[in-house]
Order: structure tokens, then C-alpha cells, then sequence
């Protein structure tokens, strides 16, 4: 069966970012029912950068809580967290070794995250993209429902398989499509519409959490940058104006719906009140989610066997996998 693949880090609480660009996706590929689908929390990755133990404990199980909530369900996809499937960081090491260091240097994530302090930045940091490609060729999966920021990270996935492939004379590792689709592939901040809305921005009115409640919700949107001018009547009209332009795609992408639909329904509205549409849409839309986050999240014993079971259905495919790598080559088994 073709696999589809894709996860999310522990690193913070899910935005409405992670929801749009990421959840609702996955959600649309496990019913559709023509992949196996595999959705991970990528508690590996969020330590590339300090996290509190306690904390990471918290935010996996409640992003654990927020793919149920979101309408992932056990049966059909496996969920799992990548530190209980050691195939992943296994495979990891063997990519840190087809990997080049021209090449994760050249990553945009690498360069934004590590800032100007490079040489304090962890080795985890700089490799990420490599155990990011691992957990998806474990899997030989195919597709990768991603937001645009992740791009690269998928082509640099191509390319470790295609080197692999070539070096060890294999036809071995698909070469997987990142799958980049609808209005809310990039969704902005609230305060900088030129800056990706970030589970870890310090700024907390940057974002909404799937955990804010109705009246957050209201106030952060109410709050958010935005220019004088009312709204165009098409997309055109839009250019140059990337605050009002993040508030226009949230609204398309919470409404399913078009960009020029949006517009051509509000033009000429005051962004005042296209605010307050917008967080009512908001609120009617993450409020389901965000009270069978908060139920899910008084069982926590649950979650984890959620998580259990689902790793042990991902080691069917995983363990078999890297036995065949460790074959290819050459380690004694
Ligand atoms: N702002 C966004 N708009 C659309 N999609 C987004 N994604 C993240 N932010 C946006 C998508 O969500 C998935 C999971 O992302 P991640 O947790 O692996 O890490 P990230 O991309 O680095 O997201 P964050 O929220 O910005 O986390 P931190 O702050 O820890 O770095 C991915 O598919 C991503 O594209």
C-alpha cells in the first residue's frame, strides 16, 4: 500500500497554523481511504532546541489530543511518538552519513533557527532535516502533507534518497512528493504578516493556540496588524498588504473556501469588522476541537495507550525496513 507521512513537533501548543497547514490535511487523507496514513509527534526533533522535561511530556500528550481531537482516529491511521519507534533515529544515524554538510547548511529552517550564533546552535539542530527524512523513508512513504515552510526539508528528502539509492546500486527509497495544498499553506503571524505563525514565537498574541478559548480567540484577532484600507474586491487587490492578506487566508481556509469568494463577498468591508466575522468563524470552528482536546487530556493513561499501540503497528513496517538498510550496507546481522 503507498504510505502517506507526516508529523508534528511536541514543541509548544498546536496553532492555528500546525491546524490549517497540517492537521485538517492529514484528517482529509486518512478518510480519504487511498493511503496507509502514519502521523507522528516528532518528540526527537523538539529537543534539537531546549525543552523542559515535564513539558515535553505535557505537549506530546496533548498534541496527541489534538490529533484525536481533530478527527484522527487510532483504527485507521497509526499514531505514534517517533522516540518509541527506534527505527526512526536509527535510520537517522545512517542518513547523517548520506547527508551532506553543503547541503543542510543550505537549509532556510537551519539558517532562520541557529540565527547569528551558529557555533552554540546543537549538532541535533543541523542534522534535524536528516531525521526528518528518516521518518518518512521508514515508511517508504510516498507523500508528505506539509505547510510551505517544509519544503525543502522534503526535496532534501529526495535527494538523501536518491543518493542512497545510487551509492549502494539500489532501487531501495521512494522518491517522495511533498503535497502543499489550499488557502492556509502559510499561515502569519498576527503581529508581522511577513513572519510565520510559530508554536515557539515569543510573543504569545503572534498566534492562536487550539487550547485559547473563545474570548482569547476574539482578542488576539481583534488585535492582529492589519492596514487603513477596507478590503479589495479580488486577490489583486491584496498585494503589498501581507497582514491583510493573512487574515483574508485564515478566514478562506477556516470557511473552505476561496480567497477570491472571501473577497468578492466582504469587498469593501472595514478590517474592524471583518475581525470580528473572523472570530466568530474562528471560535465556531477550534471551539469542537479545543473541548475534546481538554476532555481527552483528563485521561492521560489513555493517550499513552493510544501511543503504545501504535508504535508496536509502525514496528510491523519499520523493523523490517531498517533490517533490509542494515543488510544493503553491509553491517553483520
Ligand atoms: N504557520 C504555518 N502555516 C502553515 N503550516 C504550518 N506548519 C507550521 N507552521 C505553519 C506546518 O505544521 C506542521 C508541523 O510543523 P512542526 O511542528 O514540525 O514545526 P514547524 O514547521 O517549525 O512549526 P512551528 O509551529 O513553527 O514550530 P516551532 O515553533 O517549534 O518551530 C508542518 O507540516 C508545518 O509545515
Amino acid at each position: 500500500t503507498p504510505r502517506v507521512f507526516s508529523g508534528i513537533q511536541p514543541s509548544g501548543s498546536l496553532t492555528l497554523g500546525n491546524y490549517l497547514g497540517a492537521m485538517t490535511k492529514f484528517v482529509d487523507w486518512q478518510n480519504r481511504g487511498t493511503h496507509e496514513t502514519i502521523f507522528c509527534m516528532v518528540d526527537l526533533h523538539a529537543i534539537t532546541v531546549p525543552q523542559a522535561p515535564d513539558t515535553l511530556r505535557h505537549n506530546t500528550r496533548e498534541l496527541c489530543a489534538g490529533f484525536l481531537a481533530s478527527g484522527i482516529d487510532p483504527e485507521k491511521s497509526i499514531l505514534i511518538n517517533q522516540s518509541r519507534v527506534p527505527e526512526h533515529a536509527q535510520l537517522g544515524w545512517i542518513f547523517n552519513c548520506v547527508a551532506r554538510m553543503g547541503w543542510m547548511g543550505r537549509m532556510t529552517q537551519w539558517k532562520d533557527k541557529s540565527g547569528k550564533n551558529a557555533e552554540a546552535a546543537s549538532l541535533g539542530l543541523f542534522a534535524y532535516p536528516a531525521l526528518m527524512a528518516a521518518d518518512i523513508l521508514l515508511y517508504k512513504s510516498t507523500h508528505v502533507p506539509v505547510g510551505e515552510d517544509q519544503k525543502q526539508h522534503i526535496e532534501l528528502t529526495r535527494d538523501i534518497a536518491a543518493k542512497f539509492n545510487h551509492d549502494y546500486d539500489v532501487d531501495f527509497f521512494p522518491m517522495t512528493a511533498p503535497v502543499i495544498e489550499g488557502a492556509a499553506t502559510r499561515i502569519m503571524s498576527l503581529k508581522d504578516g511577513t513572519k510565520k505563525m510559530s508554536k515557539s514565537d515569543p510573543v504569545e498574541a503572534s498566534r492562536i493556540n487550539l487550547t485559547d478559548d473563545a474570548d482569547a480567540i476574539a482578542k488576539k484577532f481583534k488585535k492582529a496588524k492589519t492596514d487603513p484600507d477596507p478590503l479589495p474586491g479580488t486577490p489583486e487587490g491584496l498585494e503589498g498588504r501581507p497582514d491583510a492578506r493573512n487574515l483574508v487566508n485564515i478566514y478562506a481556509a477556516l470557511a473552505e473556501t476561496s480567497v477570491a469568494d472571501v473577497l468578492a463577498a466582504n469587498e469593501g468591508k472595514m478590517f474592524g469588522y471583518f475581525k470580528q466575522d473572523l472570530a466568530d468563524l474562528a471560535v465556531s470552528k477550534l471551539s469542537p476541537v479545543s473541548t475534546e482536546m481538554a476532555r481527552l487530556m483528563k485521561d492521560p493513561a489513555e493517550i499513552d495507550r493510544v501511543l503504545a499501540r501504535g508504535s508496536e503497528r509502525a514496528r510491523e513496517i519499520s523493523v523490517p525496513v531498517l533490517e533490509q538498510v542494515y543488510d544493503i550496507i553491509g553491517m553483520v546481522r
